[in-house]
């Protein structure tokens, strides 16, 4: 067995323990995996947060097939082809007012180092070429190009290659406080005030060498961080005071996980630029894109006409087969409701996940539209440990959840019926009181 395996140097994952205990899935259908045994697995994380409507769409599968007969590939520099066009449209219609441009990637990874180089293109196109500085947060995960490592604030994905970061990067301090904000149900109360840590950057560097903030509305891969009521407001404000562009990455919380179609019309924040990737085409075709404020694309329409505008793009930009994937999820999401499905569930999401509360190690449960984190009370010295554990356990008792350093994240297929909801958190609570 160890030799079939040996060849796939597997993703953020441990390899060797992977190899001696391997976890396979080798089918797909709802709300369901099921084991090369054929052992059924509950998916509590529609896959890696994307499987939206959930597995096995046939809308979708048509629609790629269909397409792969139609025209496999086209090339997307200097040519065109219709569905291209028509998922922009789409796209468009569902996104949030006057994010009316888009550029289409390969993944949320691409989205971001996409969305970094147009914030920095666009300060030069209008003469402003001394902004050249970007924000994230510590924390924040946006990918692992070198623009996302370098904004991003996750230790292990940058210490490798540190010296090779993106320089004059700097980084907001991230809003998780168990301290003030345990077991709090929606967004959290207090830390609003963390936003005027953006102040406090631009006091020391000035406004005018800073081009863009990013951010995650909600913090998926660092354990769901939900950020304090008021605190994305205040980080527009002080963008609009000070020139600087506001990115939302919503490559987790776009298409539907927190009850709107994306986070920005949750919380009602008009970001500047959006990144998304994953629920796109329910995760069937990779495929990301970079929403674009219209004032932002009019600036680089300006030169000569035959000009290229933009020298930037991917092989499989608009790929026509994640196109035809794309649009058959955005229908599907459009006439089964499913955004507004998330909005009608989370209440019941919500009860399901505070139930924890008083589980042996839970230290937070949190929750937000069809998210939830459930924090443990770390094995002294061995931090990811307990939270490893369950994740194997959850497994073993047929259950998908998502493990990050002490936390399990949850983040269903946006089809759950109450039924699943049961079993995700009956199956938990007896992992924990087992563990
Ligand atoms: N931005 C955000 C906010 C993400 O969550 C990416 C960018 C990168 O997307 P690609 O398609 O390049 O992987 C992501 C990816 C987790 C987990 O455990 C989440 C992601 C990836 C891996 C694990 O929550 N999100």
């Amino acid at each position: 067995m160890t030799s079939d395996l040996e060849a796939f140097w597997m993703p953020f994952t441990a390899n060797r323990q992977f190899k001696a205990e391997p976890r396979l899935l080798a089918r797909a259908r709802g709300m369901h995996y099921w084991t090369p045994e054929g052992r059924q697995i509950l998916d509590g994380v529609a896959g890696l947060w994307c499987v939206n409507a959930g597995h096995g769409r046939r809308e979708i599968s048509e629609a790629v097939a269909r397409q792969l007969e139609v025209m496999d590939y086209a090339p997307p520099f200097q040519m065109g082809h219709p569905p291209g066009f028509e998922l922009a449209r789409a796209l468009v219609k569902i996104a949030p007012a006057d994010l009316d441009h888009v550029f289409f990637v390969n993944s949320g990874s691409e989205a971001v180092d996409t969305a970094l180089k147009i914030a920095l293109a666009w300060h030069r196109l209008r003469g402003e070429a001394s902004r050249t500085r970007l924000i994230g947060r510590e924390r924040g995960y946006h990918g692992v190009g070198f623009g996302g490592i370098s904004v991003g604030g996750i230790v292990t994905n940058r210490r490798m290659w540190s010296a090779t970061l993106i320089p004059g990067v700097d980084h907001l301090r991230h809003t998780h406080d168990l301290s003030r904000n345990a077991f709090t149900r929606g967004l959290p109360e207090h830390g609003a005030e963390l936003a005027d840590e953006l102040e406090r950057l631009v006091a020391l560097h000035d406004a005018s060498t800073i081009a863009a903030v990013i951010v995650e509305p909600v913090a998926g891969s660092t354990g769901v961080l939900l950020p304090p009521r008021g605190y994305l407001e205040r980080l527009r404000a002080i963008c609009d005071r000070h020139g600087i562009l506001l990115i939302f990455d919503e490559v987790i919380t776009g298409f539907g996980r927190t009850g709107s179609a994306f986070a920005a019309q949750e919380f009602g924040v008009l970001p500047d630029l959006i990144t998304c990737a994953k629920g796109l085409t329910n995760g069937c075709v990779p495929m990301g894109a970079v929403l674009v404020r219209k004032r932002i694309f009019d600036a680089f329409m300006q030169g000569p006409p035959g000009a290229i505008e933009l020298f930037h793009g991917y092989t499989y930009s608009a790929h026509p087969t994640a196109c035809a994937a794309g649009l058959a999820a955005l229908s599907i999401y459009e006439r089964e409701g499913l955004f507004a499905r998330a909005k009608s569930m989370a209440k019941l999401w919500e009860d399901a996940v505070h139930g924890l509360r008083g589980a042996p190690h839970v230290i937070d449960t949190r929750n937000y539209g069809l998210i939830a984190g459930i924090e443990l009370e770390p094995v002294a010295g061995s931090p990811g440990a307990r939270a490893f554990g369950v994740f194997q356990k959850c497994f073993e008792r047929g259950l998908l959840v998502r493990q990050t350093g002490d936390i399990i994240a949850l983040s269903p297929p946006l089809i759950i019926e109450p039924t699943h909801i049961e079993q995700i958190f009956s199956t938990l609570a007896s992992v924990l009181r087992a563990a």
